[in-house]
């Protein structure tokens, strides 16, 4: 991460808005944060529209903080939930129409690998279980196939919340909703399966019960993307509404659902694996000069 992007010329620093300069000043920028950092920096998002108590949103604000290069960032979002917080975060948002998301990310990638060689730009697809699975699913398979060299996060909160109930190719059998009263007939979408059909070299399922593994993943995914192609973080963010699950017990029905059905899952190949360790090796060596 470098602060040269983002840096104002001097003198001009105390003329920008102060959230402007909270950001350079105290942002994310030129510095690895930490989940116990949260809270004594200036995040990247912080605020939102989203209902009190979103798993959602705590999600999105985990994986912001996973980002390796925020000033070269660019997310790829659609309708549903999420990009309500994602849009409002100091990083570019594109808004693909429902359905389009990796398509246009496939061309997005490609387009700034040609507009700025010397300098590499990471592209993030994130949005919600149907946005993906449903009327998405075509543009996805392809970029999975194609490897695509950006990363997918899914935001599975097994609904299609911001419409208001409906089920979605991820929700589970049988289950009843507001407007799915008869429950689901079919079974619950094998994405991580799909993925693995597609040698994918990243590919990871996580519920933020342990917030350190999302930002890890998350910024795992998006450095090997850049390196190898396609990867998937398919990431569990309950919906308290379309569920009815009280707000103070979120994050005991994200500990339930884990255990049942939505344990921690991470698959490397093995070329991913040696790039990482490699990386990973370099920046404890870093850590330890300090
Ligand atoms: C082409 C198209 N079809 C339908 C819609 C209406 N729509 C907006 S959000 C949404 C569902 C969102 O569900 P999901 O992607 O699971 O995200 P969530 O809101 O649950 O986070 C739908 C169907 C739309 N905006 N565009
Ligand atoms: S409707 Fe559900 S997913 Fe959407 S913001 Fe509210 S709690 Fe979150």
């Amino acid at each position: 991460m470098s602060l040269d992007t983002v840096k104002p010329s001097p003198g001009f620093l105390e003329l920008l808005p102060v959230e402007y300069q909270d950001l350079v000043k105290y942002g994310q920028y030129g510095k690895k944060k930490k989940v116990s950092d949260m809270g004594k920096f200036k995040e990247l998002g912080e605020e939102h529209p989203m209902c009190a108590g979103c798993a959602m949103s705590l999600f999105i604000r985990l994986v912001f903080l996973g980002l390796p290069r925020p000033e070269h960032t660019i997310f790829v979002g659609t309708a549903g939930c999420g990009r309500l917080a994602i849009s409002q975060g100091n990083v570019p948002f594109v808004y693909g129409n429902y359905g389009d998301t990796n398509a246009v990310a496939s061309g997005l990638k490609r387009g700034l690998e040609l507009r700025f060689p010397e300098q590499e730009k990471d592209v993030i697809v994130m949005c919600g279980d149907g946005g993906l699975v449903d009327i998405g699913f075509q543009g996805l398979m392809h970029s999975w196939f194609r490897h695509e060299k950006f990363t997918t996060i899914m935001l599975d909160n097994e609904v299609y919340g911001n419409t208001g109930g409906q089920e979605s190719g991820m929700t589970q059998k049988g289950q009843i909703m507001k407007m799915s009263p008869r429950g689901k007939v079919d079974e619950k979408m094998d994405m991580i399966g799909l993925a693995k059909v597609a040698k994918l070299d990243y590919i990871a399922r996580v519920v933020p019960t342990n917030p350190g593994r999302v930002v890890r993943t998350a910024r795992r995914a998006i450095l090997i993307a850049r390196e190898f192609g396609s990867t998937y973080v398919q990431g569990y963010t309950s919906c308290n509404i379309e569920y009815s699950i009280p707000t103070p017990q979120v994050m005991q029905d994200a500990f339930d659902k884990e255990k049942e059905c939505y344990g921690f899952e991470e698959h490397i190949s093995d070329r991913a694996k040696a790039y990482l360790d490699e990386i990973e090796k370099k920046e404890k060596a870093a850590k330890k000069k300090k």
